[in-house]
């Protein structure tokens, strides 16, 4: 007989065959992020099993994969009793503290000690409870003796296992514990869906986790893809420390965090506790700390209690990531290009471990969308180099306006369609000409030239615009502040290393008005030459890839009109732009790249070039024309759409590995 005959013939085994493989994959999809088969091949046999089940409502069970949303929606959730406390943390802010902890567990329990040290997921602490191996309810930490019974809600989210086989020597009845959090990418794609609605964006991971859990519909729920990482099995069987249990918990088929160490000495712990702050940011949640245990449960147990808290762990906190603080000011601050970008003042604040004193924000639509305000309460959100947002604020209301007039030189202030900036207008403006001259030394990588000097050869009416640098002489520099002899020689030397740039360093550092780092090298590699480009049209420009009528626009009027100038100066004073070597074949012919993240050991605009080297196209973003996307360290949403797209993601050392020699 065929198997698919049989499975005709006996839809009761098959029903339990489906849902066999279905929770295999689910595991292995949810549960330790490594799928087994495609979407496709899920999706078949979940279609199955739900067709035969609507069929033979008599075989469905409750644990059945299919039954993870039942439809039904309650106004209120049920309060449960925890049939023993859910526990909360002592915290150690720092290293003092922590070996104060050391010292004090030491006293009671001796020298002969392992700590476990875990991650501190920053979501919200569940418990759950499992009767012969299946899900009988799901309860929220609330004070820790009384909770609220989340079952029908916790049970849309997949890495929770319905029906599990319990480990060897468990009673019938025992409790899980861990915790429910939102992941990054998943909240970030969230508060994208709600801007596109023109409803308001949650506020973080932690409480819209909460949130989630506390829906009373529980297809919400199942839409906001939450995740668990459990560490408590009560009680814990034949388990003789939080090591074996997080062992069994993931054996059993839990989610359990693989970012966990057994280590011998407190200083051990504060180094991994020290790599963790670091390394925070390559994971896909929010972490606030790490958690401290003493291993074993011999000397837990010696340990005891105090109050609510376990003698035996704490929580090594790290700085928070968002605070609230009050707005002082609203200034501007007028950029080289002479666009007005608002900044608030706000009362000084430690966010992230660092003290936040002003957040820029975009421009005054983006004020008025967020509604800030001077005297209003705001959350400041900033992470590891990320800079400082505003993300919510208290009561918010719009109507703030950019001022008429430019608060360094007075001159008009405009706002000229189709952009959202507001620009002052006066090309003789102070804070532009300093801005241009910065932006030029940066991008050109001339070092040792930042504000301080450029304002003092501004002020002495040497430097006028980016071609009076290579003109400055060693005894002009001496005269400035800061400067000695040796220190003078080294600035001019740098300047003057700096004549041959690669083409498209020279035209991001000219700062024409829409072309920053990736349009000017779109438009090196295609003009290869300065003279080229300054000869093309507006019709030429536009033929480009990822060069838009607006930009081809501005380029070429700065080239006829308020560039001209300024770039035959450059030129005059021997600056060269390098031209672009044509592309020829190579083994990455006909493949593209897009680069996303951090990358540790190059620039991305190194790694472009690169790519371009060998043959290859390296492109701003991802669509279903991407090879490949290399990804680094705070990768975001070209990262999600890649996987979406299913296509081939290396990080940095994979995309090393494909260079040739
Ligand atoms: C976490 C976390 C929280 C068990 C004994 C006292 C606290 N947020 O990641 N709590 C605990 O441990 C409980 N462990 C954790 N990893």
């Amino acid at each position: 007989m065929t198997k698919a005959k049989k499975r005709k013939a006996d839809p009761a085994v098959r029903v339990e065959e489906l849902r066999v493989v279905i929770r295999r994959y689910e595991h292995a999809y949810y549960v330790l992020d490594a799928p087994e088969v495609s979407d496709a091949e899920y999706d078949a046999l979940f279609l199955e099993l739900r067709r035969i089940e609507d069929d033979r409502p008599d075989l469905l069970t409750r644990d059945s994969p299919t039954q993870r949303v039942s439809g039904e929606a309650s106004d209120q959730f049920a309060k449960v009793r925890h049939r023993s406390p859910m526990l909360s943390l002592q915290n150690a802010f720092d290293e003092a503290e922590i070996r104060g902890f050391d010292k004090r567990v030491r006293a009671a329990v001796g020298d002969k000690l392992v700590y476990c040290a875990e991650l501190k997921i920053d979501g919200l602490a569940m418990s759950l409870t499992y009767a012969k191996g299946r899900l009988q309810r799901a309860a929220t930490r609330g004070d820790g003796t009384t909770g609220e019974d989340v079952t029908a809600n916790v049970r849309t989210i997949r890495s929770v296992p319905l029906n599990i086989t319990p480990a060897k020597g468990l009673p019938d009845v025992f409790e899980v514990r861990g915790e429910v959090y939102f992941p990054i990418a998943g909240f970030e794609k969230l508060n994208r869906e709600m801007e596109a609605a023109g409803k308001a964006r949650f506020v973080n991971p932690r409480n819209t986790a909460a949130g989630s859990v506390r829906q009373i519909d529980p297809n919400v729920t199942a839409g906001r893809d939450l995740q668990t990482f459990m560490y408590t099995l009560d009680p814990a069987g034949p388990a003789k420390s939080q090591w074996d249990v997080l062992n069994t918990l993931e054996s059993m088929g839990f989610r359990v965090n693989k970012n966990r160490r057994r280590l011998n000495s407190i200083d051990e712990v504060i180094d991994y506790h020290a790599e963790w702050q670091r390394r925070r940011h390559e994971l896909e949640y929010e972490i606030d700390g790490m958690v401290v245990k003493v291993d074993g449960f011999a000397p837990q147990l010696e340990l005891g209690f105090v109050a609510r808290s376990p003698r035996w762990a704490i929580a090594f906190k790290y700085a928070p990531e968002q605070a609230e603080t009050e707005v002082e000011e609203i200034a501007c601050y007028v950029g080289r290009t002479g666009v007005l970008t608002p900044v608030a003042h706000v009362k000084p604040v430690v966010v992230g471990g660092v003290t936040i004193r002003n957040v820029t924000m975009h421009n005054e639509a983006q004020v008025n969308e967020k509604g800030v305000y001077v005297g209003a309460r705001v959350s400041i959100h900033r992470a590891g180099d990320v800079i400082p947002e505003i993300v919510s604020v208290k009561d918010p209301k719009p109507g703030w306006k950019m001022p008429a007039n430019c608060p360094v030189c007075g001159g008009e202030v405009v706002r000229e369609e189709p952009y959202i900036a507001h620009r002052c207008i006066n090309p003789f403006c102070g804070a532009q000409r300093l801005e241009r001259l910065r932006h030029f030394a940066a991008v050109m990588d001339i070092e040792g030239l930042g504000y301080a000097t450029l304002t003092q050869v501004i002020d002495r009416g040497v430097v006028e615009d980016p071609s009076d640098l290579f003109r400055l002489s060693m005894d002009q520099v001496k005269e400035l502040e800061g400067f000695a002899d040796k220190s003078a020689a080294n600035l001019v030397d740098r300047i003057a290393a700096s004549q041959r740039p690669e083409l498209w360093r020279f035209l991001d550092a000219l700062g024409i008005p829409q072309v920053g780092e990736a349009t000017a090298m779109l438009l090196a590699n295609d003009f290869g030459a300065i003279d080229r480009l300054r000869d093309a049209s507006e019709e030429d420009l536009r033929r480009v890839e990822g060069v838009g009528p607006n930009m081809a626009h501005e380029v070429h009027q700065y080239f006829h009109g308020a560039g001209a100038e300024l770039v035959e100066k450059l030129l005059a004073v021997g600056v060269t732009p390098e031209a672009v070597e044509a592309v020829g074949d190579g083994p990455f012919t006909g493949k593209t790249f897009v680069f996303t993240g951090t990358l540790e050991t190059m620039s991305r605009p190194d790694a472009e070039a690169l790519v371009r080297k060998l043959g290859g196209k390296a492109a701003g973003s991802v669509s279903a024309k991407t090879d490949y996307l290399v990804a680094g360290p705070g990768a975001g949403s070209k990262l999600e759409k890649a996987q979406k797209l299913k296509l081939n993601i290396l990080d940095e050392e994979q995309f090393k590995a494909l260079l040739p020699g």
